[in-house]
Parts: C-alpha cells; sequence; structure tokens
C-alpha cells in the first residue's frame, strides 16, 4: 500500500473519531442496518483473548466462537434463531439505534431459507455482509478526500492538493507516475474501483 494511502487512512480515521462525539448517539439517518450491525459487533466482540497462551485455536475458530457468543446474547429467548424483535431490543439495549423496519430488513436480507429468523448460520452472513460494508465505507471516506470534487476519481491535480494539505509536496509529474501505477484502464485516472483494488 502506498505512503500516500496509509496517510489518507489515518488522515480519516482521525477526522472520523473526531466527529464521532457528535455522531455517535444520534445516528444520522443515512446509516445503514448493516453499519449499525458493525458497530455492534465491534463493541460485542472482545479485542484481545483473555489468556492468549493458553489457546490454541486458530483465526477462524476464534472468529466462530466470538461470533457465537453475539448470538447467543441476540438470541433472548434461547431457540436458536434471532427474530426482528430480539435484533431490535438488542440494538437497543447497546445503545445503537435501529427501527423496527430496519431489523426486518437486515434479517429478511440474510434468511436464505425464508421463515423470517436468522439462524447461526445466516447470522455469520450477516455479520460478514455488516463487516464488507463498513470497510466499504472507510474506502469511501479515504476516496472522497483525494477525489476531484464531483468527477467522482483522483485526478494528478486533486492529489497534487491533498497531498500538498497533508504537507507533502509533490510535484504534477509526481502525481501522475503514482496514479499511473494503479491506473488499470489507463485512462489518466483514479476510479473508486481502481482505488479500492489497490487498498486490497
Ligand atoms: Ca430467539
Ligand atoms: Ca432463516
Ligand atoms: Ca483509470
Amino acid at each position: 500500500m502506498p505512503g500516500f494511502i496509509v496517510k489518507a487512512k489515518q488522515d480519516a480515521a482521525s477526522s472520523y473519531s473526531s466527529s464521532s462525539i457528535a455522531m455517535d448517539d444520534q445516528t444520522p439517518s443515512s446509516t445503514s442496518p448493516k453499519s449499525v450491525l458493525g458497530r455492534l459487533r465491534r463493541k460485542l466482540s472482545p479485542r484481545k483473548r483473555e489468556n492468549p497462551s493458553l489457546s490454541t485455536d486458530s483465526e477462524a475458530s476464534k472468529h466462530c466462537s466470538d461470533l457465537q457468543r453475539v448470538f447467543d446474547y441476540f438470541d433472548e429467548d434461547g431457540d436458536g434463531k434471532i427474530s426482528p424483535a430480539e435484533l431490535e431490543s438488542c440494538v437497543r439495549t447497546t445503545g445503537g439505534n435501529l427501527s423496527m423496519d430496519d431489523a426486518e430488513a437486515a434479517v429478511s436480507s440474510s434468511d436464505l431459507n425464508g421463515d423470517g429468523l436468522l439462524d447461526f448460520e445466516e447470522f455469520q452472513k450477516l455479520m460478514e455482509a455488516s463487516r464488507d460494508e463498513e470497510k466499504n465505507e472507510e474506502l469511501r471516506l479515504a476516496f472522497g478526500m483525494y477525489e476531484m470534487e464531483g468527477s467522482g476519481c483522483i485526478t494528478p491535480t486533486s492529489l497534487k492538493r491533498m497531498l500538498s494539505r497533508l504537507g507533502d509536496s509533490k510535484s504534477i509529474e509526481d502525481c501522475k507516475a503514482m496514479i499511473r501505477k494503479f491506473d488499470l484502464n489507463g485512462d489518466g485516472v483514479l476510479s473508486f474501483e481502481e482505488f479500492s483494488y489497490m487498498m486490497r
């Protein structure tokens, strides 16, 4: 990952956290159910292993057991399935904000067998989707900082402007060269797809 992008990510992250005081509690209406779930997932999943030296679990099974814990937490009546009502009430008790409509939409978006409830496998899918969406939001945020306003792409000029704002002066030629490295279709600018590819 090139240095200027790392910088963008850090910048995006810090500007995000400085505004999070205002944003956290009064969830903006643009927040999707999935990003609410993404925040919840972070809240409910312990960051560190309680006892790292004893654990020989693989990352995958660790992830799975964390998720199982989250699932059990949501499944208030313990029937092994999460209903939209359980989802809604659980988000509320953890300080989130999810309307009943959004809860139903979130459940049905991952309800593979159409019973209107989420079993563990379906829940896993929903959480994975929320993680993807979250990643995508971060990317959009970083992209937006470098994008030429309204054009939907990063041009040598917009890249130069952003870099100089970050205290890193580059010539237009330098910026063109940086873009060229990731310019898959050769049109001289970076689209969001090219930018995401570069960040992978
Ligand atoms: Ca249940
Ligand atoms: Ca189901
Ligand atoms: Ca391009």
